[in-house]
């Protein structure tokens, strides 16, 4: 299926799999890369040392593009900004911000910038600024959400821009894929479905959490601070939203948050750790290499749309 997307990154499938922090490594992103997607690997708030051998981890593992997913919010953005030009990784994406003051150094660099937005306004400052493309995130995703819906944002970002547009948020099978195109999108990114793939390297307990999860096993923290974040609904969210009822004191929700991602993915606490997730949970019910969710999700897709 050939897309501007397909052409513009060099790549066979136009899906990408999502910059999940804390998640998205050099496996699991090889493993997508090598399969004809778009691998990413998470830049969340790791240490550059760690994000400098997982890119170089996956130039080893695969010779095909991937990228680097820059969350403009955390301390590291700065030298991540420049560790993607050192290691000339061809693509970036950026979340939780405008990566404007990037820009320039990025695309001199020949890197193509794809900036994740949640709004038809932030789509357009991102084409002005020189993005090469977005991913228009609909709140279906897992992680900090904005409120349109994939249904509803993808058409309006799509009708609002000359680039081409990825679409994301509820995407986990040929059919979402499909449904996206229909929509306009000349792409996908992929999280929640990459979670249940057997390179994610995220704790068992939690890739059983997200096989076990129904339609409505997901909760939103977070939705009266601002800073809404869509998770698996566990002892943990049901705690944090007792306390944003209760309007508990900041130093009560820094005790419950910090360490949260961390306690999931590396110690499968599934009572005690924020397990991000996207609203499509309820449809991945089985553990696959990450090459066969692609190839399943590409098939039927191209039966759905006639090719
Ligand atoms: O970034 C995301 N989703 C994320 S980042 C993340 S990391 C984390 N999560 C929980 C705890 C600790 C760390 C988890 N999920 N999605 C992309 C996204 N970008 N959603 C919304 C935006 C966004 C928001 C504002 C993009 C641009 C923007 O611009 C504001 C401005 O300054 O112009």
């Amino acid at each position: 299926m050939k897309t501007r997307i397909t052409e513009l990154l060099g790549i066979e499938y136009p899906i990408f799999q999502g910059g999940m922090a804390w998640i998205a490594e050099s496996t699991l992103a090889s493993a997508v890369s090598n399969a004809g997607g778009l691998g990413i690997i998470a830049g969340g708030s790791a240490p550059i040392d760690y994000l400098r051998d997982q890119i170089r981890k996956t130039k080893e593992m695969t010779d095909k593009p991937f990228g680097v997913n820059i969350m403009l919010m955390s301390p590291n953005a700065e030298e991540l900004a420049k560790l993607v030009i050192e290691e000339k990784v061809p693509v970036v994406t950026t979340g939780a911000g405008n990566p404007g003051k990037y820009m320039e150094a990025w695309k001199a660099a020949g890197i193509k910038v794809i900036p994740v937005v949640p709004s038809v306004a932030l789509a357009k400052r991102m084409e002005r600024a020189g993005a090469d493309a977005v991913v228009a995130e609909g709140t279906e995703s897992g992680g900090h959400i904005g409120q349109n819906t994939t249904m509803c944002l993808v058409p309006q970002v799509v009708d609002a821009l000359e680039i081409p547009v990825i679409a994301a948020g509820g995407i986990a099978d040929g059919r979402g894929v499909a449904a996206s195109f229909m929509l306009g999108a000349e792409g996908v990114q992929v999280g929640t479905r990459f979670l249940a793939s057997e390179e994610c390297q995220i704790h068992e307990n939690y890739k059983n959490a997200v096989i076990a999860a129904k339609d409505t096993d997901n909760a939103i923290t977070g939705f009266y601070s601002g800073s809404p974040c869509r998770c698996i609904k566990s002892k943990y969210t049901k705690k944090l939203q007792e306390m944003e009822k209760n309007a508990a004191p900041p130093e009560d929700f820094e005790a419950l948050t910090v360490g949260s991602l961390r306690k999931a993915v590396v110690d499968g606490n599934t009572d005690e750790g924020s397990m991000l997730c996207g609203l499509i949970a309820g449809m991945v019910n089985e553990v696959k290499p990450a090459a066969v969710i692609i190839k399943e999700m590409m098939e039927q897709a191209e039966k759905l749309l006639g090719k």
